[in-house]
């Protein structure tokens, strides 16, 4: 089954809640599907991070598109693609909708704030788009797709702005009516109860997204009660390897042996795994046999 279909199939199916796991290269969804998890985050603070840029619309789509080219291309799991706030106006949609769906991407995302973004946890900038102005993105978005499974999410940064739950219901319901597959909705609360609450107002057959970053004693229980579809864990990975890393430099640095850092490394081996490397040779053996025929 196609990375799309599967997500579409995923969607559809009760009581099962899919957990996505933010990534910023090849590497990283390797590695997410490989611990068996069902979709990857093509996370737009990830893949700045990894370019040591501020997660604020300073790369650009190119940049964005072409590390969830490469996700899409190195595992079988759909690629869920952040888009920040589609990169511009309505135009700037069409033409990632596009860009997107042919370079294999399951779903893409786009928020509702004004262009050029900021990171949801960088408090005094957060300006909304008006929801007219954003309702009409979505429109676009999905008047562009040519896949039908392709997945369109509107997430809803109202909460992160600040805004009462009234505009946040509303802002929801429209981008739901303009056509999205999914809502996501954003918090940045360091407990789950407004997303709960949200939650317990949606009724709609919408299904919801979370990305509880800054409110992790959420549990999968708790989620299924509340009616969450997906999960996203957007950048755990990435922190947990900054940490490896500064670790393994400072011991290295401060020792000036590789012994002392030998029982923090992966073997050689396990890279080699995901590298491909039997893969790969296995085939060049196949044609070389061919060759001597
Ligand atoms: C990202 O991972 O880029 C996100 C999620 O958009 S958050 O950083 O929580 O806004
Ligand atoms: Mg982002």
């Amino acid at each position: 089954m196609n990375p799309r279909k599967r997500l579409r199939t995923m969607i559809e199916q009760p009581d099962h809640i899919i957990q996505a796991v933010g990534a910023h290269n090849a590497l990283g969804a390797k590695l997410v599907e490989q611990n068996g998890f069902d979709a990857v985050w093509a996370s737009g603070f990830e893949i700045s991070t990894a370019h040591a840029k501020p997660d604020a619309n300073i790369l650009t789509m190119f940049e964005f598109l072409e590390a969830a080219r490469q996700m899409a291309d190195a595992t079988h799991l759909p690629i869920i693609a952040d888009c920040d706030t589609g990169f511009g106006n309505v135009n700037n949609v069409i033409r990632m909708v596009r860009d997107y769906e042919k370079a294999g991407i399951a779903a893409v995302c786009i928020e509702d704030k004004v262009f050029p973004k900021m990171n949801s946890f960088i408090p005094g900038y957060q300006s909304l788009a008006p929801k007219d102005e954003f309702a009409a993105k979505i429109r676009a978005a999905k008047d562009t797709q040519h896949d039908p499974d392709f997945v369109v999410i509107a997430r809803v940064e109202s909460l992160i702005a600040g805004h009462g739950m009234e505009e946040t219901l509303a802002r929801a319901s429209a981008y739901e009516e303009a056509g999205a597959d999914l809502i996501l909705i954003h918090s940045k609360q360091k407990d789950p109860r407004e997303i709960f609450e949200f939650c317990r107002h949606w009724n709609s057959n919408t299904p919801l997204v979370i990305v509880p970053t800054t409110y992790p004693s959420i549990t999968l229980p708790e989620m299924v009660e509340h009616n969450i579809k997906v999960v996203i864990y957007a950048n755990q990975a990435l922190r947990a390897a900054v940490k490896a890393m500064n670790h393994v430099l400072s011991l290295l640095k401060s020792s000036g042996s590789l012994l002392a850092i030998q029982d923090d490394l992966s073997p050689m081996d396990q890279l080699f795994e995901i590298q491909g490397m039997k893969e790969m040779i296995q085939q060049e053996e196949r044609y070389r046999k061919q060759e001597v025929r």
